[in-house]
């Protein structure tokens, strides 16, 4: 028989960390159950009048959904009640979430963007969760912003969940990659697909490919020798997909290989990349290494950079490991 999410995750702690108190696993089971809420939800859409716009903008200016608002309240309410953290940060709020004076407070952070790819939500295609976890700096029990300002190298836990034609969490603690189904008959989230590994080649790729006149001259010759294909500098066909939803992106590339990127360009000035660096590709890039894939801005690792901001955005190039050094070796040739 296969096994529960949990249950991997305390044999998990069991062997790599004899002396954990139980908090993390306390804490990722309370994210469980926000994503198994959030599933509900995105599985009823229409039938329960969660689709369409909230007629609000995040912090960033984007137009929120009402499911973005409906799915972030789910992610809170479902975690701060716990006693396992210290404070929130959600790519839908400006500021950190303070953990209210009733709730007892713990060790960790957690960041989440609660329902990426959001502009695939009316039109039925997959949209994903993302989280981070973090601890909070030694001593610190009222956590400012400054206390998530922590390159992804520090993250205790990585993980993602996939709304697709099936539920699935993925997530890594430090020791590989394991993929878990939700299975709706007995509500809980079954080891599927144990150790995970990205193919370390591949001939597909994914980018917004309305974007390339604002790319960068690296991210134009390696797309444009991909679309060259056989008859190009590479002699060979490769293949591409966009979903527009990362986490789908990621997954794909976690089952079959193949190279993701939201590269630098210069769209608006004022921004290095689309996606954020703390909910977004600091998680992913975490599952992607300890996948064996390679994760970067194409100048950088991505979880080395130590942030600036909550809301900062970085280039991400991610997935299997010989096509994205490549990519590496175009910036750094250029
Ligand atoms: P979101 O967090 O507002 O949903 O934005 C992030 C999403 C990613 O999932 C996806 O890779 C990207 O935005 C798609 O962007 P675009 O619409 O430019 O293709
Ligand atoms: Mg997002």
């Amino acid at each position: 028989m296969s096994k529960g999410l949990i249950q991997f995750i305390i044999e998990e702690q069991r062997a790599a960390a004899p002396g954990a108190t139980g908090d993390f696993t306390g804490l990722l089971s309370d994210i469980v159950v926000a994503c198994k809420r959030i599933a509900h939800d995105v599985n009823k859409g229409a039938l329960i009048g969660v689709l369409g716009s909230a007629g609000s903008e995040n912090v960033q200016g984007e137009t929120q959904k009402k499911l973005d608002i409906i799915t972030n309240e789910i992610f809170i309410e479902s975690t701060v009640w716990g006693g396992h953290l210290a404070a929130m940060a959600s790519e839908e709020m400006d500021d950190i979430y303070k953990i209210p004076a009733q709730y007892p407070k713990g060790k960790y952070l957690v960041v989440f963007d609660p329902l990426d790819g959001s502009s695939n939500i009316d039109v039925n295609i997959s949209v994903g969760t993302i989280f981070s976890i973090l601890r909070a700096p030694e001593g610190v029990e009222d956590p400012t912003a400054d206390d998530f300002l922590q390159p992804g190298v520090t993250q205790v836990c990585g993980g993602y969940v996939l709304y697709g034609p099936a539920t699935m969490m993925v997530i890594t603690t430090g020791h590989g990659v394991n993929g878990f189904t939700l299975d709706g008959d007995i509500g809980e989230f079954m080891l599927s697909h144990p150790n995970m590994t990205i193919p370390e080649d591949t001939l597909e790729f994914a980018i917004n490919a309305s974007n390339e006149r604002f790319w960068e001259a690296p991210i134009q010759r390696y797309v444009d020798e991909c679309v060259k294909g056989k008859t190009g500098p590479r002699g060979i066909n490769f293949n591409m997909r966009w979903v527009a939803s990362m986490v789908a992106e990621v997954h794909r590339i976690l089952v079959r290989g193949g190279v993701f990127m939201y590269p630098k360009d210069t769209k608006d000035p004022t921004k290095a990349g689309k996606l954020r660096l703390l909910y977004e590709a600091n998680p992913m890039s975490f599952i992607v290494e300890q996948a064996g894939g390679v994760s970067s801005t194409g100048y950088e690792r991505i979880m080395d950079i130590k942030p600036s901001g909550l809301h900062q955005r970085v280039p991400v190039i991610l997935g299997s490991k010989n096509e994205v050094n490549r990519i590496i070796s175009y910036h750094k040739e250029a």
